[in-house]
C-alpha cells in the first residue's frame, strides 16, 4: 500500500544529508519547490502596514478576558486592504499568555469552531481572523486581498487563496510584534481542514510561529500524497484548482512524479514544534497518511539534536495523544470537525513545551 516517498534529507546528488547547514540550504531549496509546483509564491511583505483597535470589550467572558477587535491594513503595489482580527487575551495572568494565531472559518468570536472562553481559562490569547474576510474561498482572484495583485498574474506558480490566507496570518504576526502583553516566544499559528494546510505553510514562511498546528489537514497538508486515501490531487485540484497555483494541476493522477511530498512541508517546521491532529472517521483526509507524514519529516529534527514524533503504535487507538516529542499527535474519535478536545490537546502540547 506504502510507496516509496522522496527522501526530505537527501541533496540533489542523492546524498543522505546528515549536516545541519546543509539542511538549512535545502530547506530554502524545499520551501521554493513547494510554492513553485503547489501553493504558489506569497506576495512579499507590505510596503506599509498599520493597526487599528476599534473595539474593546473588558467585560468579556464574565469579565475574564478582554476582546478587541483590530483592522490590520496594508498599502501593495500603492494600493490598500484591511481585515479585522479579532483578540481574546485573557485579563488576568501571572505571565504573559502564549498565544494562538487562529485561522478561522468564522469571523465571529466566539465560534463553533474556536472555544475563546476555554482559551481564556487555560490562561491562552487568541487572535483570529476569518479566512474570507482576506479573500473569498472561490476561483474570484478580483476580491479582498487577492485584488491587490494584478490580474493576469496568475502564471503558474501565481499564489493560489491558501497562500494568501497564510499571508494573512503572516500580518497577524505583525501586529503581534507590537503587543508587550504576549510571550512571544510561544507563538502557535493553528488552523483546520484547508485551514489546516495554510497553517503549516504559514509556519513554513515565518519563523516567528513557534508552534503549528494542523487539524485534520489531509490532502495538500500533513498527509503524505503518495499511497494516500480518500483525497488525491486529482480531486483536490478539480474542486478547488484555485487553492493553489496552476502548476499542482500537473500532478493530478501523477502524484508519484511529484519531486516532493508533504512530509516536505512539515519537515520546513524544524526545529520548531509542530502538532498534528486527526479525526478518526475523516477517510477523506486520512488519518495514518498525516501520522506517516509525521513520522517522515522526524529525522530532520534530529540534526538539531532533537527527537521528532514520538509515537511507537503503527495504528493508534482513537483519542491515542503522542505529544512527548517535538511533533505531537492525536487522533481523536469522530468526525471531520475541529472540538473542544482537540482545542484542549494543543493547551496541553504548548504548555508542555513552552520555550
Ligand atoms: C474538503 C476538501 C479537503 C478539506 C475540507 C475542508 O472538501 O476536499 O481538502 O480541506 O474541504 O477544508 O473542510
Amino acid at each position: 500500500m506504502e510507496q516509496k516517498i522522496p527522501e526530505v534529507l537527501q541533496d540533489a546528488a542523492g546524498a543522505v544529508i546528515t549536516d545541519r547547514k546543509v539542511w538549512e540550504q535545502q530547506r530554502g531549496r524545499i520551501y521554493e519547490l513547494l510554492c513553485d509546483q503547489e501553493y504558489g509564491f506569497l506576495p512579499p511583505p507590505p510596503e506599509q502596514i498599520s493597526f487599528r483597535t476599534v473595539e474593546r470589550q473588558e467585560d468579556f467572558c464574565a469579565s475574564k478576558a478582554v476582546y478587541e477587535r483590530v483592522e490590520i491594513r496594508v498599502q501593495v503595489s500603492g494600493k490598500e486592504f484591511a481585515f479585522p482580527v479579532h483578540a481574546v487575551v485573557p485579563a488576568v495572568v501571572s505571565e504573559k499568555p502564549m498565544a494562538f494565531v487562529h485561522i478561522n472559518f468564522r469571523s465571529n468570536v466566539p465560534d463553533e469552531y474556536m472555544p475563546s472562553e476555554e482559551l481564556a481559562d487555560g490562561g491562552f490569547a487568541v487572535f483570529s481572523f476569518g479566512y474570507e474576510d482576506v479573500t473569498k474561498d472561490n476561483r474570484d482572484f478580483s476580491d479582498g486581498l487577492a485584488a491587490l495583485f494584478p490580474a493576469g498574474s496568475r502564471n503558474g506558480n501565481a499564489p493560489g487563496k491558501i497562500a494568501l490566507w497564510a499571508w494573512a496570518a503572516l500580518r497577524v504576526m505583525d501586529y503581534l510584534q507590537t503587543r508587550e502583553d504576549v510571550d512571544l516566544k510561544n507563538v502557535a499559528v493553528v488552523g483546520h481542514s484547508r485551514l489546516g494546510k495554510t497553517a503549516l505553510l504559514a509556519a513554513a514562511s515565518d519563523e516567528r510561529f513557534a508552534f503549528a498546528i494542523s487539524n485534520d489537514s489531509g490532502c495538500s497538508g500533513a498527509a503524505v500524497t503518495r499511497g494516500k486515501k480518500g483525497e488525491r490531487v486529482a480531486d483536490i485540484t478539480k474542486m478547488f484548482p484555485y487553492w493553489f497555483c496552476e502548476n499542482y494541476k500537473a500532478y493530478a493522477g501523477r502524484e508519484e512524479e511529484m519531486p516532493f511530498d508533504q512530509h516536505f512541508l512539515l519537515a520546513l517546521i524544524a526545529p520548531r514544534k509542530l502538532y498534528v491532529s486527526s479525526a478518526q472517521e475523516d477517510q477523506w483526509a486520512d488519518p495514518p497518511a498525516e501520522l506517516a507524514g509525521c513520522r517522515a519529516a522526524s529525522p530532520v529534527y534530529g540534526l538539531y539534536g532533537l527527537g521528532g514524533l514520538v509515537c511507537g503504535e503503527e495504528s493508534p487507538e482513537a483519542n491515542a495523544v503522542f505529544p512527548e516529542g517535538n511533533i505531537g499527535y492525536h487522533v481523536r474519535k469522530g468526525t471531520h470537525y475541529l472540538s473542544r478536545y482537540d482545542w484542549q490537546r494543543f493547551m496541553e502540547y504548548l504548555r508542555l513545551h513552552r520555550n
